[in-house]
């Protein structure tokens, strides 16, 4: 049986140390990427250990550390955009102890640009899309043709075997997450966004039919595929007995299906299973209702975030959010009625958009008074239809895909297509002040917080916010 380890490549300083609201940002965000992938491995009988390299401050001494005493046959590196050029360093480290170990990537850059990333790397072989069971037929097999959805170095040539869409119909086949791998209680996160620690991500579908154009799809896909009540619940039951006190739940859409949402929340109460927990994955404002809210507060849910984007109508149009104004003021306002905490995610320099949309996106936001709002400047990420629109435009100015990353401007990255820098980092700068410098909005908060123990953290992270 093969020894394999997999990497959770260190994000924590070089991705978020720029970010405006330092306060809310984590350290440990349990990878549940891997820990899909080695259920899959421990259940064909392979030996697994996850090594996540945010929990430590000497990333690559641990990882050498590791290499040495472990010997893996196999490595496997998750990575998004901002990360890849960590993984291609993480790789060169291992090679350099042990050429022999296969080192397979998978995540939504290498499978937006797999064979980029084999030819800019020593990396072995890429997985595109969902890995639970590829992984462990290339164990098994080798890497050859005959395995869907990879592309792999041969003689120095890139070779890719036949590439399949959602391969993975029956989400309820799926092992159960090997959570118990990770150091549970280092998975924490800031008071502001948490109740309770440890704090452990859960999917309970996958695949969003949204067609914006500002996600990456190359994942999970468009296709819905949902884990039934009784299977969510139950791996809800097995992380609380874990040890996690909170569950997020990281879904493109967890409430697509209403009706599911709906029984699970009741299916939480009826086995009385009593925990805070949220859809961080945040919820299209078209798919809640009345009835729905409440019971999910009722069940223990305490924060519904919507992703909203733009204030402007015409904006949402275009990037085919598929929404209107009048659904997110009604959604917010459904939310505050159920007793839910609410926050609203919003893009800034989306294309298409002149001065005045800024104004109106940022007027939104304070017209729908959420609890908290979150801007951000928009980024074309590889995998989305805006990254190949301005790709095929002559838009895009760089790919140092390091530089791909939410906390610092993109002036350097792209061109916008309607709007100067000056402008889109003007409104950016002032958005967030806006918002949550207003003596009504202090005061709410304040009487909030002091009523529900947060108001120490929430000063706290005020304080620390770089307005
Ligand atoms: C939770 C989450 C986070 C968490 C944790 C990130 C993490 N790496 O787990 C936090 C909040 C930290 C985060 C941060 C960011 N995120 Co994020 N995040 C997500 C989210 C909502 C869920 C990820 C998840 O757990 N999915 C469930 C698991 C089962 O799927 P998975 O991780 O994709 O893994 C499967 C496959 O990818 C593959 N696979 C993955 N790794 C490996 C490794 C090997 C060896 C193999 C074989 C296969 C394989 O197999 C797995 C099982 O099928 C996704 C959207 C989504 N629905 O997936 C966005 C998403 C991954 N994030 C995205 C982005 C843009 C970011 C940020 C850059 C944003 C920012 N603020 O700067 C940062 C980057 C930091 C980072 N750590 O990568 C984009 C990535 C796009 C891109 N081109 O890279 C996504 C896809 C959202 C989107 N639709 O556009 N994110």
């Amino acid at each position: 049986m093969a020894k394999i380890l997999l990497l959770n490549p260190n994000y924590y300083y070089d991705i978020f140390n720029q970010s405006k609201v330092r306060s809310a940002v984590s350290r440990g965000t349990t990878p549940l990427g891997l820990v899909c992938i080695a259920a899959s491995l421990i259940k064909d009988g392979h030996g697994v250990r996850i090594l996540d390299l945010n929990l430590t401050d000497n990333p690559d001494e641990f990882l050498q550390r590791a290499i040495k005493d472990d010997k893996p046959d196999f490595v496997g590196i998750t990575s998004t955009t901002p990360l890849i050029k960590k993984a291609y360093h993480l790789s060169s480290l291992i090679k350099a102890i042990d050429k022999s170990i296969t080192i397979i990537v998978g995540g939504a850059h290498p499978s937006a640009l797999p064979e980029d990333v084999l030819k800019e790397s020593s990396i072995d072989c890429v997985v595109q899309g969902e890995g639970d069971f590829i992984f462990s037929l290339i164990v098994k097999e080798g890497l050859s043709r005959s395995i869907p959805n990879i592309f792999y170095k041969n003689n120095g040539m890139i070779v890719s075997s036949c590439i399949h869409n959602d391969i993975i119909k029956d989400l309820d086949r799926l092992p159960f997450p090997a959570y118990e791998l990770l150091n549970i209680n280092r998975y924490y996160q800031p008071r502001i966004s948490s109740r309770r620690a440890p704090l452990g991500y859960l999917e309970t579908s996958r695949g969003c039919y949204g067609k914006c154009i500002f996600c990456n799809k190359n994942i999970h896909g468009y296709q819905m595929r949902m884990k039934s009540v009784s299977r969510v619940v139950d791996e809800m039951d097995r992380m609380l007995g874990l040890g996690f006190r909170e569950i997020q739940i990281i879904d493109d859409l967890f409430t697509a299906d209403m009706n599911r949402a709906y029984a699970i929340c009741e299916e939480i109460m009826r086995r009385n299973l009593k925990f805070p927990w949220y859809p961080r994955g945040g919820i299209r404002v078209d798919r809640v209702n009345e009835k729905l809210l409440k019971i999910m507060k009722r069940a223990g849910c305490y924060r519904i975030p919507f992703g909203i984007e733009s204030g402007s109508q015409r904006i949402i149009d275009i990037v085919g959010k598929k929404i209107s104004l009048e659904q997110a003021q009604r959604a917010v306002t459904l939310a505050k009625k159920a007793g839910l905490e609410t926050e609203c995610y919003f893009m800034l320099g989306l294309p298409g958009e002149c001065e005045d949309d800024l104004k109106k996106t940022i007027e939104f936001s304070v017209k729908l008074n959420p609890d908290y709002v979150k801007f951000a400047i928009t980024i074309p990420l590889p995998g989305t239809r805006m990254f190949d629109d301005m790709s095929s435009r002559g838009q895009i100015k760089t790919k140092d895909w390091d530089k791909y990353n939410f906390s610092v401007s993109p002036k350097e990255l792209y061109e916008h297509d309607s709007l100067s820098w000056k402008t889109i980092d003007k409104y950016y700068n002032i958005s967030h002040r806006k918002f949550y410098f207003r003596l009504s909005y202090l005061l709410k908060m304040f009487f909030k917080t002091l009523a529900n123990g947060t108001l120490l953290s929430h000063a706290r992270a005020f304080l620390q916010t770089d307005w």
